[in-house]
């Protein structure tokens, strides 16, 4: 167990992720957590990264930082995506070595897993064929990040391991329709047609590909959970090197964009131009083992969607006002 008193460093708390993590802790009444802004420390700065570590001294590290996005980000930005997350990774899963980090929890993606990996995806797949061409840059930085993790404890015994949620959505996502993921895309795109009064909305790809989508808040749950109940040899005893967290239900890109049409009450046309990528055609994590460990999804994705919603039009209020 984490007493209430550790000091916890999430990385990445002005993130969608690291934010609802951030409020997980603290509803349970963590009350020494520390989770500077990136202006503050930047996390690809080395030696930035030492000098708050050897100050702050976290006992316990959740690594929810990293430079993330959308296909199209993923497929374009390709350089940024494995530099920039290749060195935040290296620089606090050390400096957490260094400074005798007691727990280290670092979050990977569902993208690491081969293309055609068996469905539901079972944490053994890891490296067992080639990856997703449009995210492979980002798949090898969480890939090397899960391995350096598995490593620091084989060789230090660090009790650093790391989890793979799935794809991830809810308040406090990214909206910007060149680097956002498909779901806060969606409820944009959906929301500005019906606004306009358009008779249809144009959506990547064919419509075809499968996700399983996790609620933001259900993700820190888990976290936490996890934190409070495993160690790193718990994992890799079992002979894999990290736990899937989803739900175990996926669902065509076409039915949620119908499902969030029904959210918006938009009733126009959905089409989808196949000059944009698929990606994987189908990626659902098997969720036994978190299962059997005592967790469980609790938020359906019509409620996540339909918070989600609510969320963005009251922040589009915000703005207006
Ligand atoms: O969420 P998404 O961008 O990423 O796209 P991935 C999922 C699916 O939705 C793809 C389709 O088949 C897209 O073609 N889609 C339809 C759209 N319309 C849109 C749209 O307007 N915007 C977006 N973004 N998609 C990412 C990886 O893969 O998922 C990352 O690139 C990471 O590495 C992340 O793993 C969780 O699920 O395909």
């Amino acid at each position: 167990m984490i007493e209430k008193n550790s000091k916890i460093y999430i990385a990445g708390a002005t993130g969608m992720i690291g934010g609802a993590i951030k409020r997980n802790l603290e509803t349970a009444g963590y009350s020494n957590l520390v989770h500077p802004k990136s202006q503050e420390v930047d996390l690809i700065d080395q030696h930035a990264v030492y000098q708050f570590f050897a100050r702050e001294r976290p006992e316990v590290v959740v690594l929810a930082a990293g430079m993330v996005g959308g296909i199209l980000a993923n497929n374009t930005r390709r350089a940024e995506f494995i530099f920039k997350n290749l060195l935040i990774e290296s620089n606090v899963i050390h400096a957490s070595k260094e400074q005798s980090v007691k727990k280290l929890i670092f979050l990977g993606s569902s993208c690491i897993y081969p293309k055609l990996a068996s469905q539901p995806i079972r944490e053994e797949e890891l490296l067992s064929g080639p990856l997703e061409p449009t995210n492979e840059p980002y798949a090898i930085a969480k890939i090397a990040g899960i391995k350096l993790c598995e490593n620091y404890y084989r060789q230090y015994g660090c009790n650093f391991f790391s989890v793979m949620p799935t794809n991830i959505y809810g308040v406090n996502d990214n909206f910007d329709l060149q680097s956002s993921h498909v779901v806060p895309a969606l409820i944009r795109k959906i929301h500005e047609a019906k606004a306009r009064g358009s008779s249809t909305v144009v959506l990547w790809g064919t419509g075809s590909p499968r996700r399983e989508f996790l609620y933001v808040d259900d993700l820190a749950d888990a976290l936490v959970f996890l934190l409070n109940s495993i160690k790193a040899e718990d994992v890799y005893q079992q002979g894999v090197s990290h736990i899937n967290i989803g739900t175990g239900e996926d669902i065509e890109i076409k039915t949620l964009a119908e499902t969030i049409s029904d959210i918006v009450g938009f009733e126009g046309e959905l089409e989808f131009d196949s000059q944009y990528p698929d990606g994987t055609p189908r990626k659902l994590l098997d969720v036994s083992r978190i299962n059997r460990m005592g967790w469980n999804h609790s938020t359906t994705l019509a409620d996540g969607l339909k918070r989600t919603y609510k969320w963005y039009c009251s922040r589009l209020q915000e703005e207006t006002l």
